[in-house]
């Protein structure tokens, strides 16, 4: 039987289907020649992991329809502002205490702020993810064209980050589309911001909240936290008077209807010093401006619901704006 009648069947039986990658396919034997030519991994040792890595419909699935884009923003908003995850914030943060206020001190951003992105992406390190990352990448870098090239580059940079940390490569576990540990680092981040803090001599993303808390602090300044400034501010009531908010600082002054024009394309404002936000609760619209500090945790997961999220998560376990 073909692949693709193969496949169809499967999918009109509504099932799940999982299973090995077929190494016949051109651009997977290409990918395991990259790796040896550009990296000098062995062609066997390259063919021998992607033979044991398995196509998962399932993380397709996922992928294909994640909240930040089909929710609202009250439904969203709702499944992270909750008693639980505040309760176990307080409770993570006054465990870590220490770490968390070396971490702030050392790079300036709040503890909170750091606390609120654990709480998001695996509440403190509790759910870290049920896929095989390499089944993920694989998965996404060779049966989902749409990303294909960015997950054969986080491919690419798990089997670096693997050899070059000796992982157990089949035992690492993470989000479905290959993000690991207690931040939630996909490799790529791994490799170029992870810190070891608690200086055992490695960073370890995966099994030491001390290096996470320190990796992810450092992960906001090289994406263009600054130190001292808020998050956002909120301009539903003094909007008219723009001075004060500071629009003057990249030579822009924006009437109601002019941000009204923009607010759904906030993306557009990631090159500039802020991003104007629109968030609608009971069906009223409230206004703020995100500062470069709200850019910095866009950068961390490029939804605007996401950044406000940890925004709000950061203040309700103590962090303020003010
Ligand atoms: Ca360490």
């Amino acid at each position: 039987m073909k692949k693709k009648q193969f496949l169809i069947i499967l999918y009109l039986l509504s099932i799940h289907p999982v299973f090995s990658l077929e190494l016949d396919n051109p651009e997977i034997d290409e990918f395991i020649n990259y790796m040896h030519q550009q990296h000098g991994l062995e062609i066997d040792y390259v063919t021998s992991v992607l033979n044991a890595a398995e196509y998962q419909q399932s993380i397709i699935d996922a992928i294909s329809s994640p909240a930040e884009f089909t929710w609202t923003w009250e439904k969203y908003r709702n499944l992270f502002i909750e008693g639980r995850r505040i309760n176990n914030g307080k409770i993570f943060l006054n465990k870590h205490k220490a770490v968390f206020d070396r971490a702030e001190s050392e790079y300036g951003v709040p503890k909170e702020v750091v606390a609120a992105i654990l709480g998001v992406e695996t509440r403190y390190g509790k759910i870290m993810g049920k896929y095989k990352v390499i089944d993920a990448l694989a998965t996404l870098g060779f049966y989902y064209p749409r990303r294909q090239k960015f997950f054969r580059s986080e491919l690419e940079e798990f089997l670096l980050l693997v050899n070059e940390n000796e992982l157990a490569l089949n035992e690492i576990k993470g989000s479905y589309a290959g993000a690991m540990g207690f931040g939630q680092f996909i490799s790529s981040s791994y490799r170029n911001f992870a810190v070891d803090f608690d200086n055992d001599g490695r960073a370890d993303l995966l099994n030491s909240p001390e290096d996470a808390i320190g990796s992810i602090a450092n992960y906001l300044v090289k994406n263009g936290w600054v130190r001292g400034l808020p998050i956002l501010w909120n301009i539903e009531n003094n909007f008219l008077n723009q001075d004060d908010i500071g629009f003057n600082k990249v030579g822009t002054k924006l009437s109601r209807n002019t941000l009204r024009k923009h607010i759904s394309e906030t993306q557009n404002f990631l090159g500039n010093k802020f991003m104007l936000l629109e968030y609608e609760i009971d069906g009223v619209q409230n206004y703020y401006v995100g500062s470069e500090n709200f850019i910095s945790i866009t950068t961390y997961n490029r939804s605007h619901f996401y950044a406000k999220v940890v925004q709000e998560l950061a203040t309700k376990l103590g962090y303020s704006d003010a």
